[in-house]
Protein backbone atom coordinates (compact mmCIF):
# COMPACT_ATOMS: atom_id res chain seq x y z
CA UNK A 1 0.00 0.00 0.00
CA UNK A 2 1.28 3.49 -0.47
CA UNK A 3 2.64 5.45 2.61
CA UNK A 4 4.77 3.44 4.92
CA UNK A 5 5.43 3.53 8.65
CA UNK A 6 8.34 2.36 11.07
CA UNK A 7 8.30 -1.20 12.23
CA UNK A 8 6.27 -0.99 15.10
CA UNK A 9 8.54 -3.39 17.64
CA UNK A 10 10.80 -0.69 18.75
CA UNK A 11 7.05 0.79 20.33
CA UNK A 12 6.76 -1.91 22.46
CA UNK A 13 9.52 -2.78 24.24
CA UNK A 14 9.38 -2.93 28.14
CA UNK A 15 6.55 -5.23 27.73
CA UNK A 16 8.81 -8.30 28.95
CA UNK A 17 8.98 -6.57 32.45
CA UNK A 18 5.42 -6.32 32.77
CA UNK A 19 4.92 -10.07 32.32
CA UNK A 20 7.27 -10.71 34.92
CA UNK A 21 6.09 -9.10 36.72
CA UNK A 22 2.55 -11.53 36.87
CA UNK A 23 0.26 -10.47 34.61
CA UNK A 24 -2.92 -12.63 34.22
CA UNK A 25 -4.71 -11.08 30.69
CA UNK A 26 -2.93 -12.40 27.66
CA UNK A 27 -0.13 -10.14 26.73
CA UNK A 28 -0.78 -8.58 22.63
CA UNK A 29 2.29 -7.03 21.09
CA UNK A 30 3.42 -5.96 17.58
CA UNK A 31 6.06 -7.44 16.73
CA UNK A 32 9.04 -8.21 13.83
CA UNK A 33 9.62 -11.78 13.37
CA UNK A 34 8.36 -14.80 11.38
CA UNK A 35 5.74 -17.68 12.84
CA UNK A 36 8.26 -20.01 13.36
CA UNK A 37 9.92 -17.91 15.87
CA UNK A 38 7.10 -15.83 17.77
CA UNK A 39 5.59 -19.46 17.61
CA UNK A 40 8.10 -21.36 18.97
CA UNK A 41 8.23 -18.54 22.31
CA UNK A 42 7.17 -19.61 25.51
CA UNK A 43 3.40 -18.91 25.63
CA UNK A 44 2.09 -18.07 22.53
CA UNK A 45 -1.39 -18.50 22.05
CA UNK A 46 -1.82 -17.08 18.70
CA UNK A 47 -0.10 -14.97 16.33
CA UNK A 48 -1.68 -12.79 13.19
CA UNK A 49 0.31 -11.86 9.89
CA UNK A 50 -1.71 -8.97 7.64
CA UNK A 51 -2.40 -8.87 4.10
CA UNK A 52 -1.56 -10.88 0.87
CA UNK A 53 2.59 -10.32 1.46
CA UNK A 54 2.23 -12.15 5.64
CA UNK A 55 4.16 -15.27 5.74
CA UNK A 56 2.40 -18.74 5.53
CA UNK A 57 2.57 -21.48 8.37
CA UNK A 58 0.23 -24.39 9.21
CA UNK A 59 0.71 -24.09 12.80
CA UNK A 60 -3.06 -23.48 14.16
CA UNK A 61 -2.15 -21.17 16.05
CA UNK A 62 -1.42 -18.65 12.98
CA UNK A 63 -4.03 -16.80 11.05
CA UNK A 64 -3.06 -14.17 7.99
CA UNK A 65 -5.62 -11.29 8.26
CA UNK A 66 -7.14 -10.41 5.18
CA UNK A 67 -6.63 -6.86 5.33
CA UNK A 68 -3.55 -4.73 4.06
CA UNK A 69 -1.06 -3.14 6.32
CA UNK A 70 0.31 0.39 5.55
CA UNK A 71 3.57 -0.72 7.25
CA UNK A 72 6.69 -2.03 5.46
CA UNK A 73 7.36 -4.71 6.94
CA UNK A 74 3.92 -5.68 8.59
CA UNK A 75 4.19 -7.00 11.96
CA UNK A 76 2.96 -9.95 13.70
CA UNK A 77 0.52 -9.57 16.23
CA UNK A 78 1.57 -12.01 18.97
CA UNK A 79 -1.13 -13.06 22.13
CA UNK A 80 1.08 -14.46 25.35
CA UNK A 81 0.54 -15.93 27.67
CA UNK A 82 1.51 -17.45 31.23
CA UNK A 83 1.94 -20.98 30.55
CA UNK A 84 2.22 -23.86 28.65
CA UNK A 85 -0.36 -23.70 25.54
CA UNK A 86 -1.96 -26.77 23.48
CA UNK A 87 -3.63 -26.75 19.85
CA UNK A 88 -5.14 -28.00 17.23
CA UNK A 89 -8.23 -28.31 14.40
CA UNK A 90 -12.11 -29.18 15.27
CA UNK A 91 -13.67 -29.76 11.61
CA UNK A 92 -13.31 -25.69 10.03
CA UNK A 93 -12.09 -24.73 13.43
CA UNK A 94 -8.51 -24.07 14.94
CA UNK A 95 -8.08 -23.40 18.37
CA UNK A 96 -5.40 -23.05 21.20
CA UNK A 97 -5.92 -22.99 24.92
CA UNK A 98 -3.42 -21.99 27.73
CA UNK A 99 -3.59 -20.67 31.22
CA UNK A 100 -7.30 -20.27 30.72
CA UNK A 101 -7.53 -18.42 27.77
CA UNK A 102 -8.23 -19.43 24.61
CA UNK A 103 -7.85 -18.26 20.85
CA UNK A 104 -10.37 -19.96 18.34
CA UNK A 105 -10.34 -19.30 14.50
CA UNK A 106 -12.85 -19.95 11.54
CA UNK A 107 -12.46 -19.01 8.06
CA UNK A 108 -15.41 -19.27 5.78
CA UNK A 109 -15.72 -19.77 1.80
CA UNK A 110 -19.62 -18.17 1.17
CA UNK A 111 -19.79 -20.09 -2.14
CA UNK A 112 -19.91 -22.91 0.19
CA UNK A 113 -22.86 -21.61 2.63
CA UNK A 114 -24.80 -18.86 0.38
CA UNK A 115 -23.97 -15.77 0.98
CA UNK A 116 -22.81 -13.06 3.84
CA UNK A 117 -25.84 -13.89 6.02
CA UNK A 118 -25.83 -18.02 6.24
CA UNK A 119 -21.76 -17.77 5.90
CA UNK A 120 -22.14 -15.86 9.49
CA UNK A 121 -24.25 -17.84 10.99
CA UNK A 122 -22.54 -21.16 10.09
CA UNK A 123 -19.43 -19.64 11.61
CA UNK A 124 -20.76 -18.50 14.84
CA UNK A 125 -22.61 -21.97 15.09
CA UNK A 126 -19.56 -23.85 14.69
CA UNK A 127 -17.60 -21.97 17.25
CA UNK A 128 -20.74 -21.96 19.18
CA UNK A 129 -20.68 -25.79 19.47
CA UNK A 130 -17.08 -25.79 19.90
CA UNK A 131 -16.84 -23.48 22.98
CA UNK A 132 -20.21 -24.86 24.37
CA UNK A 133 -17.43 -28.37 25.33
CA UNK A 134 -14.68 -26.06 26.43
CA UNK A 135 -13.67 -24.82 29.99
CA UNK A 136 -12.71 -21.33 28.04
CA UNK A 137 -16.34 -20.54 27.00
CA UNK A 138 -16.76 -17.29 28.59
CA UNK A 139 -16.07 -15.00 24.90
CA UNK A 140 -14.13 -12.11 25.81
CA UNK A 141 -13.45 -10.32 22.34
CA UNK A 142 -14.28 -11.29 18.80
CA UNK A 143 -13.31 -10.16 15.29
CA UNK A 144 -14.98 -10.31 11.97
CA UNK A 145 -13.72 -9.43 8.88
CA UNK A 146 -15.61 -9.64 6.10
CA UNK A 147 -15.51 -8.96 2.15
CA UNK A 148 -17.66 -5.92 0.17
CA UNK A 149 -19.04 -4.84 3.46
CA UNK A 150 -20.59 -2.12 2.31
CA UNK A 151 -22.09 -3.20 -0.76
CA UNK A 152 -26.39 -3.37 -1.26
CA UNK A 153 -28.79 -0.98 -0.61
CA UNK A 154 -30.67 -0.56 3.19
CA UNK A 155 -31.44 -3.83 4.55
CA UNK A 156 -29.87 -5.63 1.73
CA UNK A 157 -26.07 -4.24 2.73
CA UNK A 158 -23.77 -7.25 3.38
CA UNK A 159 -23.11 -6.03 6.48
CA UNK A 160 -26.76 -6.18 7.67
CA UNK A 161 -27.15 -9.29 6.69
CA UNK A 162 -23.65 -10.13 8.00
CA UNK A 163 -25.74 -8.91 11.39
CA UNK A 164 -28.54 -11.01 10.92
CA UNK A 165 -26.47 -14.28 10.31
CA UNK A 166 -24.33 -13.68 13.38
CA UNK A 167 -27.47 -13.20 15.72
CA UNK A 168 -29.06 -16.45 13.96
CA UNK A 169 -26.23 -18.48 14.55
CA UNK A 170 -25.02 -17.26 17.85
CA UNK A 171 -28.07 -19.15 19.85
CA UNK A 172 -27.57 -18.57 23.43
CA UNK A 173 -23.54 -18.40 23.72
CA UNK A 174 -24.06 -15.04 24.38
CA UNK A 175 -27.35 -15.59 26.69
CA UNK A 176 -25.02 -13.80 29.29
CA UNK A 177 -24.32 -10.81 27.04
CA UNK A 178 -22.35 -9.90 24.30
CA UNK A 179 -18.61 -9.67 24.08
CA UNK A 180 -16.62 -6.71 22.59
CA UNK A 181 -16.26 -7.41 19.09
CA UNK A 182 -15.05 -5.23 15.64
CA UNK A 183 -17.05 -5.87 12.12
CA UNK A 184 -14.72 -4.71 9.18
CA UNK A 185 -14.74 -5.19 5.21
CA UNK A 186 -11.53 -6.31 4.02
CA UNK A 187 -10.80 -6.41 0.03
CA UNK A 188 -9.44 -9.95 -0.52
CA UNK A 189 -12.64 -11.29 -2.34
CA UNK A 190 -16.27 -11.18 -0.96
CA UNK A 191 -16.17 -14.96 -0.41
CA UNK A 192 -13.98 -14.79 2.74
CA UNK A 193 -15.61 -14.73 6.03
CA UNK A 194 -12.68 -14.63 8.86
CA UNK A 195 -14.24 -14.92 12.80
CA UNK A 196 -11.27 -14.87 15.49
CA UNK A 197 -12.08 -14.78 19.25
CA UNK A 198 -10.43 -14.47 22.67
CA UNK A 199 -12.64 -16.46 25.61
CA UNK A 200 -11.50 -17.28 28.77
CA UNK A 201 -12.66 -19.70 31.35
CA UNK A 202 -14.33 -16.86 33.96
CA UNK A 203 -16.37 -14.26 32.60
CA UNK A 204 -15.28 -10.71 32.00
CA UNK A 205 -17.03 -7.09 32.83
CA UNK A 206 -19.04 -5.61 29.78
CA UNK A 207 -18.39 -1.85 29.86
CA UNK A 208 -20.95 0.60 28.03
CA UNK A 209 -19.96 4.48 26.77
CA UNK A 210 -22.43 6.37 27.92
CA UNK A 211 -22.02 8.60 25.12
CA UNK A 212 -23.39 6.12 22.60
CA UNK A 213 -26.21 4.42 22.38
CA UNK A 214 -25.69 0.42 22.96
CA UNK A 215 -25.44 -1.57 19.80
CA UNK A 216 -27.85 -3.76 20.65
CA UNK A 217 -30.23 -0.84 21.10
CA UNK A 218 -29.61 0.65 17.37
CA UNK A 219 -32.81 1.61 15.99
CA UNK A 220 -34.26 0.00 12.94
CA UNK A 221 -32.95 2.34 10.53
CA UNK A 222 -29.54 0.37 11.07
CA UNK A 223 -31.04 -3.31 10.19
CA UNK A 224 -33.54 -5.79 11.05
CA UNK A 225 -30.69 -7.22 13.49
CA UNK A 226 -29.40 -4.82 15.82
CA UNK A 227 -25.26 -5.55 15.78
CA UNK A 228 -24.45 -7.62 18.91
CA UNK A 229 -21.59 -6.66 20.60
CA UNK A 230 -20.22 -4.37 24.02
CA UNK A 231 -18.32 -1.36 23.81
CA UNK A 232 -15.63 -3.44 25.41
CA UNK A 233 -14.73 -5.71 27.75
CA UNK A 234 -12.93 -5.82 30.85
CA UNK A 235 -10.66 -9.41 30.94
CA UNK A 236 -11.01 -11.17 34.17
CA UNK A 237 -8.79 -10.35 36.79
CA UNK A 238 -9.39 -6.97 35.48
CA UNK A 239 -5.71 -5.99 34.52
CA UNK A 240 -6.62 -5.52 30.65
CA UNK A 241 -9.55 -3.39 28.70
CA UNK A 242 -9.89 -5.05 25.53
CA UNK A 243 -11.86 -2.16 23.40
CA UNK A 244 -14.40 -2.84 20.55
CA UNK A 245 -14.18 -0.82 17.05
CA UNK A 246 -15.01 2.59 17.91
CA UNK A 247 -15.93 5.40 15.42
CA UNK A 248 -17.48 8.64 15.26
CA UNK A 249 -20.57 7.44 16.40
CA UNK A 250 -22.43 9.94 18.94
CA UNK A 251 -25.90 8.58 20.29
CA UNK A 252 -26.68 5.64 17.36
CA UNK A 253 -25.99 8.70 14.79
CA UNK A 254 -22.39 9.56 12.76
CA UNK A 255 -21.43 12.34 13.40
CA UNK A 256 -18.63 14.20 10.64
CA UNK A 257 -19.77 13.13 7.37
CA UNK A 258 -16.40 13.56 5.21
CA UNK A 259 -14.98 15.03 7.60
CA UNK A 260 -12.05 12.90 8.46
CA UNK A 261 -10.02 15.00 11.21
CA UNK A 262 -13.71 15.30 13.05
CA UNK A 263 -14.18 11.61 13.06
CA UNK A 264 -10.80 10.99 14.22
CA UNK A 265 -11.51 13.54 17.24
CA UNK A 266 -14.91 12.11 17.96
CA UNK A 267 -13.47 8.71 17.94
CA UNK A 268 -10.91 9.61 20.35
CA UNK A 269 -13.28 11.48 22.53
CA UNK A 270 -15.02 7.84 22.45
CA UNK A 271 -12.11 5.85 23.35
CA UNK A 272 -11.43 8.19 26.59
CA UNK A 273 -14.97 7.81 27.60
CA UNK A 274 -14.77 3.91 27.99
CA UNK A 275 -11.79 4.09 29.58
CA UNK A 276 -13.53 6.67 32.49
CA UNK A 277 -16.39 4.06 32.08
CA UNK A 278 -14.10 1.33 32.88
CA UNK A 279 -13.50 3.21 35.91
CA UNK A 280 -9.41 3.07 34.05
CA UNK A 281 -7.08 5.98 34.35
CA UNK A 282 -7.11 8.37 31.06
CA UNK A 283 -4.73 8.06 27.81
CA UNK A 284 -3.25 5.23 26.29
CA UNK A 285 0.63 4.33 26.79
CA UNK A 286 3.47 2.70 25.19
CA UNK A 287 1.58 -0.73 26.29
CA UNK A 288 -1.47 -0.60 24.68
CA UNK A 289 -1.61 -1.76 21.36
CA UNK A 290 -4.24 0.27 19.06
CA UNK A 291 -5.42 -0.63 15.10
CA UNK A 292 -6.66 1.84 13.38
CA UNK A 293 -8.84 0.46 10.35
CA UNK A 294 -8.69 3.33 7.45
CA UNK A 295 -11.46 3.27 4.39
CA UNK A 296 -8.88 5.18 2.11
CA UNK A 297 -5.40 4.72 1.43
CA UNK A 298 -5.27 7.79 0.62
CA UNK A 299 -6.28 8.71 4.37
CA UNK A 300 -3.78 6.67 5.51
CA UNK A 301 -1.17 9.59 5.63
CA UNK A 302 -3.58 12.12 7.74
CA UNK A 303 -4.93 9.24 9.83
CA UNK A 304 -0.83 8.59 11.19
CA UNK A 305 0.26 12.38 11.44
CA UNK A 306 -2.84 12.89 13.67
CA UNK A 307 -2.56 9.66 15.94
CA UNK A 308 1.46 10.58 16.67
CA UNK A 309 0.45 13.69 17.60
CA UNK A 310 -2.40 13.08 19.85
CA UNK A 311 -1.27 9.43 21.06
CA UNK A 312 2.52 9.82 21.12
CA UNK A 313 4.43 6.44 21.80
CA UNK A 314 1.31 4.43 21.21
CA UNK A 315 1.70 1.35 19.14
CA UNK A 316 -0.82 1.94 16.19
CA UNK A 317 -1.22 -0.88 13.91
CA UNK A 318 -2.32 1.02 10.63
CA UNK A 319 -4.23 -1.29 8.11
CA UNK A 320 -6.98 -0.89 5.08
CA UNK A 321 -10.23 -1.48 5.93
CA UNK A 322 -14.35 -0.75 5.33
CA UNK A 323 -16.15 0.36 7.97
CA UNK A 324 -19.62 -1.41 8.69
CA UNK A 325 -21.00 1.98 7.81
CA UNK A 326 -20.33 3.59 4.74
CA UNK A 327 -20.08 7.09 6.23
CA UNK A 328 -17.38 6.55 8.77
CA UNK A 329 -13.75 6.87 7.16
CA UNK A 330 -11.88 5.41 9.94
CA UNK A 331 -12.36 3.17 13.26
CA UNK A 332 -9.66 2.23 16.34
CA UNK A 333 -10.16 -0.70 18.74
CA UNK A 334 -7.50 -2.38 20.49
CA UNK A 335 -6.26 -3.26 24.14
CA UNK A 336 -5.47 -1.05 27.52
CA UNK A 337 -3.91 -2.46 30.38
CA UNK A 338 -4.27 -1.47 33.53
C1 LIG B 1 -20.50 1.28 15.59
O1 LIG B 1 -20.17 1.94 16.57
C2 LIG B 1 -19.47 1.06 14.56
O2 LIG B 1 -20.90 -5.22 14.20
O3 LIG B 1 -19.45 -6.16 15.55
C3 LIG B 1 -18.10 -1.37 15.72
C4 LIG B 1 -17.70 -2.51 16.42
C5 LIG B 1 -19.08 -1.48 14.75
C6 LIG B 1 -18.30 -3.76 16.16
C7 LIG B 1 -19.92 -5.17 14.96
C8 LIG B 1 -19.66 -2.73 14.50
C9 LIG B 1 -19.28 -3.86 15.20
O4 LIG B 1 -21.65 0.84 15.43
C10 LIG B 1 -19.51 -0.29 13.95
Amino acid sequence: MTPSYPRLDSMVQGCENVRLAGRRAPLVTYRAGDPVTLLAEPGTLAALGFGSGAPASADSRWLTIALESFHAPAPVEVWQVEGPVSHGRDGELRWSAGAGWLFAAIELDEAMHGGPRDTAAAAYRALGAFLHARPERHVQRIWNYLGAINQGEGDAERYKAFCEGRAAGMGDVFADGFPAATAIGHHAGHAHLQVYLLACDKAGQRVENPRQVSAWRYPRQYGRTPPSFARAMALPGGDALAISGTAAVVGHASAHQNDLPAQLDETLTNLEALLTSAGMAAGFDTQSPLKAYVRHPGDAATVHAFLQQRLPGVPVLMLHGDICRSELLVEIDGWRYA
